[in-house]
């Protein structure tokens, strides 16, 4: 009896903690759909032509160049990513989405990158810069290189995350440059931008604790007076 009514319990608390699926504002943040959603200002050249600032959609980097480290995308690990060779001009925009948001809302934005250059040649490192309406909200630092030497040094994928609040705000500009200025080396992989309003990413606002609380402790109430029922009828 106890034990069925904790089961009832337990998956009331996680239809309250698990709300609606998170969703991502961006538009194929994924690059599940090529190069659409986006504007950039680096150019799409013929395939396995490198040079200053050209991008590339593609499900392999080394398939590119056979400078680049192995790389498959952050998505699945089969799918397209957006594969860039750094711009000599810090202020060309990698990737560039207007989102449209709610006012004075908290939105998670994360987003994943992976330099391209095998640490056994050096060279300078991708420094990416993660912007909203032109103001910088976070950056990356130097991105790590590719352990080993290529053509078998492999890519790692690194993570990056941030909240931002949208203020009076009901459309954002969120753009990405790369500060390393050069094109020498600076080549790198980006997949899976994401902005989720914080509610929506696994953690209940306040209100919804309260909720959740207030029935934990009706459940509890309830669960005692069933007891009680039964050690009456028992005696
Ligand atoms: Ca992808
Ligand atoms: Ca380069």
């Amino acid at each position: 009896m106890r034990r069925l009514a904790f089961a009832g319990l337990a998956a009331a608390l996680s239809l309250a903690a698990a709300p609606a699926m998170a969703a991502n504002l961006v538009v194929n943040g994924d690059f599940s759909g090529g190069a659409t959603g986006f504007t950039t200002d680096y150019i799409a050249p013929p395939p396995q032509a490198d040079g200053p600032g050209n991008y590339w959609i593609t499900s392999s980097a080394q398939s590119l160049c056979s400078c680049f480290a192995q790389l498959g995308d952050h998505t699945t690990g089969t799918g397209n990513m957006l594969v860039l060779d750094g711009a000599a001009n810090a202020n060309s925009r990698i990737w560039e989405q207007t989102i449209a948001v709610s006012a004075n809302t908290d939105y998670v934005l994360s987003f994943w990158l992976a330099n391209l250059n095998s640490q056994f040649y050096g060279g300078p490192q991708p420094n990416i810069s993660a912007r909203i309406g032109g103001l910088e909200v976070l950056s990356t630092g130097l991105l790590p290189y590719a352990p080993g030497m290529v053509p078998s040094a492999q890519g790692v994928w690194a993570g990056f995350s941030t909240v931002i609040n949208s203020g009076a705000s009901t459309s954002l500009v969120l753009s990405f440059v790369d500060t390393a200025n050069t094109h020498e080396y600076n080549d790198f992989a980006f997949d899976d931008v994401s902005l989720v309003a914080q509610e929506q990413n696994g953690v209940p606002e306040p209100g919804t604790w309260a909720l959740m609380l207030a029935g934990f402790g009706l459940t509890g109430a309830a669960l005692r007076r069933r007891r009680s029922v039964l050690a009456l009828a028992l005696h």
